[in-house]
């Protein structure tokens, strides 16, 4: 009898050892449950900047290549038409409006509450490792941050097992890189100091010493100059930890290839966040004149090969199958945004907006929507999916994938979308643009009426601002050339009904438009 019982318990423990690990998660059993998770994040790459997605004049194999055979989005979008706010939707799964979230100074305090749950936390309590490669923005310290000792919290706080990261963008101060929070080869006796309001005695300016400069401004990036390019925010010190604006393209590169190396035995999740092709654009020499369109077309070749060396590097190590890799852009195109850099003199009959109105900081579609593609090498097949999907999405639906329970307020979980096997995506999506919001619904969007100039002329960008609320039917009218609000009283009050119901009060207050 007791041999009979000692059987059974043996029996109940092969049982419970060979019993399949995949209990919750992808229900679909050809679908491995824990690929390795790379998020390729451009930055202010437009609709129309990739060959996928019409450009001819910009050469992008690579990201042609991924999008092609892998579930290409056409209605793909960032929360919102700049930086800080897309980043903290990505990340943290929640609107960055209920957080008030703009673009940050570089000595902005960090907006993400540690004890939130974000992207890097789910899939890190999911035992993978987590990893940061690029450009941060989300804001770090708490106070007054001391550039000199461990800068914290950041990214390391949220979630991050290891973080390689510059501050906030590469046209603001300090222009140095941080590795889990110390400041990369500071010399100890050259300490670094950082101010957004007042200059240190005796630092040349943008404004005041124009002979040291190698690129002019346009408009604001005249404060602190390093390099020989006017930056935003002043600072002084940190010689020897001073970026080389022409390598950080293969240094961010080399970062990320060794974190695929040094975990490619273990699940991870890998956020290669690129800095192009923001401003200051700045390609190694052997991109430079790689397009007719100058340093920004340059830029983004250069971009399009750091993402074939870095897919190339999973191939080399054995897990290109077994990783899925998302591809996007915080935020729509801009030419001028800053510098003389002949961005607007020299783009030819290239269209950064694929056709959409509007651009970076509007809330009209070229703003938010933007390149967006799954790709996973044996497991998806090649799909245009029209589904209305948000980068806020990623995060529930990877927990899907995975086998997290983990919820955030706003995530909508979309794994058969992503996966090419659906096309239902979102009914409503809220888009953002410098803290003024509008609905999606369908092949809607719904404008309240802003205050404000209609154009940004500095920019030379249509804002979205209108005394009266707008309307456009965006599959017929993908360029929202045709306002539909007087046409279509009914639905214009069924739409800004549902608006106000998913807006709700929070942060309501309509700001002025923040460019600072
Ligand atoms: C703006 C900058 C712009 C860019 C942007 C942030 C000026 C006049 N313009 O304030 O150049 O840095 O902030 O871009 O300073 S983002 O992609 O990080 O949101
Ligand atoms: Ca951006």
């Amino acid at each position: 009898m007791k041999t009979l019982f000692q059987l059974l318990i043996l029996a109940l423990v092969i049982a419970s050892c060979t019993k399949p690990t995949k209990e919750e998660g992808s229900t679909d059993s050809k679908v491995p449950n824990k690929p390795n998770i790379v998020v390729i994040y451009t930055d202010d790459l437009g609709y129309g900047d990739v060959g996928a997605y019409g450009a001819k004049d910009i050469p992008t194999p690579n990201m042609d290549k991924l999008a092609n055979e892998g579930v290409r989005f056409t209605n793909g979008y960032a929360s919102s038409a700049t930086c800080t706010p897309s980043r903290y939707a990505l990340l943290t799964g929640r609107y960055p409006w209920r957080r008030g979230a703009k673009i940050l100074p570089g000595t902005a305090p960090l907006i993400i509450d540690t004890a939130q749950m974000t992207l890097p936390k789910m899939l890190a309590a999911q035992g993978y490792a987590t990893g940061l490669v690029g450009k941060w923005h989300l804001g770090l310290g708490s106070g007054f941050v001391n550039w000199n000792e461990r800068v914290s919290p950041g990214p390391n706080e949220v979630g991050f097992q290891s973080a390689y990261y510059m501050a906030a963008t590469q046209d603001r101060v300090p222009t140095v890189y941080l590795k889990d929070g110390l400041v990369e080869n500071l010399d100890p006796n050259d300490p670094i100091e950082v101010d957004y309001a007042k200059n240190y005695e005796g630092q040349p300016t943008g404004k005041d010493n124009p002979e040291l400069l190698r690129m002019t401004w346009h408009h604001g990036h005249n404060s602190s100059i390093v390099n020989g390019i006017p930056r935003i925010g002043y600072m002084k010190g940190g010689e020897s930890a001073k970026w080389v604006d022409e390598d950080m393209a293969d240094n961010f590169l080399a970062r990320a290839q060794q974190y695929v190396r040094d975990h490619k035995e273990e699940p991870f999740f890998l956020y290669y966040a690129m800095q192009q092709p923001h401003v200051p654009r700045t390609p190694h020499p052997r991109f430079v004149g790689a397009t007719d369109l100058g340093p920004r077309g340059d830029v983004i070749v250069e971009a399009d090969w750091c993402v074939g060396e870095f897919v190339k590097t999973l191939e080399e190590e054995g897990i290109l199958e077994n990783t899925i890799i998302i591809f996007s852009s915080d935020n729509g195109p801009v030419l001028n945004d800053g510098y003389n850099d002949e961005a607007d003199t020299r783009i030819g009959n290239h269209d950064p907006k694929g056709g959409l109105r509007g651009g970076k900081y509007s809330l009209f579609e070229a703003g938010t929507r933007v390149p967006f593609w799954v790709y996973w090498k044996g497991t998806i097949q090649p799909k245009v999916s029209d589904a209305l999907i948000c980068q806020m999405d990623v995060f529930a639906s990877i927990a899907k994938l995975v086998g997290s329970e983990d919820k955030t307020q706003d995530s909508e979980e979309l794994l058969d979308v992503i996966l090419g096997k659906s096309e239902e995506g979102r009914e409503n999506l809220i888009i953002e643009a410098t803290s003024r919001t509008a609905l999606r619904t369908g092949d809607y969007i719904f404008i309240p009426a802003y205050e404000g100039p209609a154009v940004n002329t500095e920019v030379n960008i249509e804002l979205g601002n209108s005394e009266t609320a707008m309307l456009y039917n965006l599959k017929e009218d993908l360029g929202q050339q045709n306002n539909l609000a007087e046409s279509n009283p009914e639905l214009l009050a069924q739409l800004s009904a549902k608006y106000e119901e998913l807006r709700g009060t929070e942060n309501r207050k309509v700001e002025a438009l923040e460019l600072k």
